[in-house]
């Protein structure tokens, strides 16, 4: 079983390749949640939607998000009526969040919700969310503590960032937990886990910090890749660059390989950064090149097809990792 690690819009955009090269039953796609957020009364589950989206093939592919050839009436006439616009739902993606809302709201968890909605667009591979239990990013930042959408949508990432907080629990009050599906693989024998070029502070770090997952991480013999959403020293989509450098880490692979010390033993690394894999390879991280701009379904699968040869070839585990030994604690 291969386990992928993956956020919104570059994440859905290797899966879709992957999809491609690995049968369902090999592979468990496991999304961020923590960008989920209530609006207009309705919960609203980005990552998990770009995922559904991009996958059955519905999705905006100008945008990276939200449906192909959408209409826009009910967010106009929400705003006619004084409602709030910033957050741009469209006509075809408020069915989703109204058929997710009602089933939660009748008892049924976001795996389940989520497994029925993945099913009904089609998509036989299993898609679930990181938890079923509350978990929400939360930005700290120059401007105060901003909840996720306020900062990356109405605020446009720009206030300066100062770290990432989860407001996590689980109904017993007790830490929030992997979803069911994720922590009955982490119980079996996980041949892989593929981190995708989502951003990690954003996307990758909530997932991260559920309970016993960084342990589960540190303490594997199974081999972890990672696609690096940086090209160039920018990255591929999205504010990667510009948070990174707000933390103070370098914008290459280098600080990327920094950032995952002890959880990533390979990086696939664009073409454009073919010299980082002497740096990587001096760091004691394997590093193999690819095209990694995910902009058509050839180049989706010819990076999901570079990451199932290297599996097949063997990947030596990363330092950092032998014996269980605790790098970097970022939680
Ligand atoms: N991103 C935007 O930049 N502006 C939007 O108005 C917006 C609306 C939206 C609606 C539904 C949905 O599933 C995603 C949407 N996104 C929007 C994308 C999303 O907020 C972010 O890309 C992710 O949360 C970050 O991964």
């Amino acid at each position: 079983m291969i386990v992928v690690l993956s956020g919104g819009v570059g994440g859905a955009r290797l899966c879709a390749g992957l999809m491609q090269v690995f049968a369902p039953d090999e592979m468990l796609i496991v999304v961020n949640n923590g960008d989920d957020f209530d609006h207009w009364g309705l919960r609203v589950c980005p990552d998990l939607d770009t995922v559904m989206y991009t996958l059955s093939g519905r999705v905006d592919e100008q945008q990276g998000w939200g449906v192909r050839q959408e209409t826009w009436q009910v967010l106009e006439a929400v705003v006619a009526a004084g409602g709030e616009g910033w957050f741009r739902i469209g006509d075809g993606d408020l069915a989703t969040h109204l058929i997710r809302t009602e089933q939660l709201r009748a008892g049924r968890s976001l795996s389940s919700v989520t497994q029925a909605l993945m099913h009904t667009h089609g998509i036989r591979h299993q898609v679930v969310p990181s938890t079923d239990d509350h978990h929400r990013s939360l930005v700290l930042t120059d401007a105060g503590l901003l909840d996720f959408q306020t900062y990356f949508v109405r605020r446009r990432c720009e206030p300066r960032l100062l770290g990432l907080q989860m407001d996590s629990r689980a109904a017993d009050g007790g830490p929030a937990r992997p979803a069911q599906a994720w922590a009955a693989a982490m119980m079996r024998q996980v041949d892989a886990v593929l981190v995708c070029p989502s951003n990690p502070i954003l996307s990758i770090q909530p997932m991260l910090t559920l309970l016993g997952v960084r342990d589960w991480l540190r303490r594997r013999s199974f081999p972890v890749l990672a696609v690096s959403p940086f090209i160039g020293g920018g990255a591929i989509k999205g504010p990667a660059a510009k948070i990174f450098g707000e933390c103070g880490l370098e914008t290459s692979v280098r600080g990327l390989a920094g950032w995952y010390e002890g959880l990533v033993d390979g990086w696939l690394v664009d073409s454009n950064d073919a010299e980082e894999v002497r740096t990587l390879a001096g760091l004691g991280f394997q590093a193999r090149v690819a095209n990694t701009w995910l902009d058509s379904d050839e180049r989706r699968r010819g990076v999901a097809g570079a990451l199932k040869e290297w599996l097949r070839d063997g990947v030596a585990l990363a330092p950092g990792r032998e014996g269980g030994r605790i790098a970097v604690d970022r939680t």
